[in-house]
């Protein structure tokens, strides 16, 4: 990746937390290979922020290879854009302790994912847990990017990074820039297939509330045959019907119809046949990710030279930043 030139600068991260979702697609990555050509990208498997909720070792060092292999088999190239594991740049880690240092405690009890995350993990309310806005915030000001894609989810993330970088820049003198989200029009929050009042996600505990972007075309037709709808018997999309409007959501977002168009296309069919179009549609839309994704996952080799050359290429952008941060805050230089 050049890194002298004028295009804007993207930062994004997902967790190796499981398998991706179709939430994870549509809402995330999908849109981060499009970008490459316009915007300097660069794309993390954030497996710090992983750890703030417990993982078996074994399971998230198989789990974060798979990640990157998703990422690159949903179109990130590794040559185009920068492409790491999180804990492999140092600097996050480094940078977050600073802004924690500009972050308070209020604004931190009030994000809703980690209300969200405390209740469902109560066992567990680790200060990782708290904090882990921050993490976030280093993430994305460490490269001083200009634009983050991300669902509607994190948005509350997203100011808060904002809301800290303003602060900084206040205590300090203006050094960070504040990042804009990159939200999707369509498919922003996907929603669970058998609670549409919840957001579809990699670490629900039912099955068929979600569809993984490897399930193969059978599974994913019956997940979506089983999807929670309501009594009546028309596709529209409207207030109410919010198992409807997610399937009619999902539809759109991957055939590019638009929400009137497939009105017209079920008019007078039932349920069932909704449904079936639905789960084909989005099987034959994941197809040559999950082709991809195989050729990619067997050769371990060459995701290995990819993640350490973005690692370095991650490593030495976010030091100048760190260096230049540390002499602002008035720490002695080292060298
Ligand atoms: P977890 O269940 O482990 O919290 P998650 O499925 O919520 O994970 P993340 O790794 O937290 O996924 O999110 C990765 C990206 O996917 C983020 O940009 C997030 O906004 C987006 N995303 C997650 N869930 C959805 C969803 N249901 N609809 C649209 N976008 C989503
Ligand atoms: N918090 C995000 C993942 C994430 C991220 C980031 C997204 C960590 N660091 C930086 C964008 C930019 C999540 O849970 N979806």
């Amino acid at each position: 990746m050049q890194e002298t030139n004028e295009k804007k600068l993207i930062f994004s991260g997902i967790q190796p937390t499981g398998t991706f979702t179709l939430g994870n697609y549509i809402g995330a990555i999908r849109n981060w290979g499009p970008l490459q050509d316009e915007y300097n990208c660069i794309y993390s498997i954030v497996d710090m922020h992983a750890i703030t909720v417990r993982q078996d070792p074994a399971k998230l060092r198989q789990n974060t290879l798979q990640a990157y292999a998703l990422i690159l088999a949903c179109g990130i190239d590794p040559k185009k854009s920068t492409a790491f594991i999180q804990s492999h740049n140092p600097n996050h880690a480094e940078l977050s302790w600073i802004l924690s240092c500009s972050t308070q405690f209020g604004e931190l009890s009030r994000m809703t994912q980690f209300k969200d995350k405390s209740a469902k993990h109560a066992d567990d309310i680790n200060a990782g847990l708290f904090t882990y806005p921050v993490l976030m915030a280093a993430d994305i000001l460490a490269y001083n990017a200009d634009l983050v894609p991300i669902g509607a989810d994190q948005k509350q993330h997203l100011e808060l990074a904002r809301n800290i970088a303003g602060r900084f820049n206040q205590k300090y003198g203006e050094f960070f820039t504040l990042p804009e989200p990159f939200i999707p029009e369509t498919g922003a929050r996907v929603m669970s297939l058998q609670d549409p009042a919840k957001k579809m996600s990699k670490s629900d505990e039912n099955p068929n509330a979600c569809v993984l972007i490897l399930d193969d075309k059978d599974t994913i037709i019956r997940k979506f045959r089983r999807a929670v709808t309501d009594s009546e018997a028309e596709v529209c999309y409207r207030e109410g019907k919010a198992g409807i409007n997610n399937l009619m959501t999902i539809y759109s977002a991957v055939t590019g119809k638009t929400l009137d168009a497939i009105t017209a296309e079920f008019a007078g069919k039932g349920y069932g046949d909704f449904k079936t179009a639905v789960g084909e549609a989005v099987a034959d839309h994941l197809e040559p990710v999950r082709t991809e994704y195989e050729k990619l996952i067997a050769d371990k080799a060459y995701l290995k030279e990819c993640y350490t050359a973005g690692a370095e290429t991650a490593f030495r952008i976010t030091r100048k930043t760190l260096s230049k941060v540390y002499r602002k805050i008035g720490f002695v230089d080292a060298r």
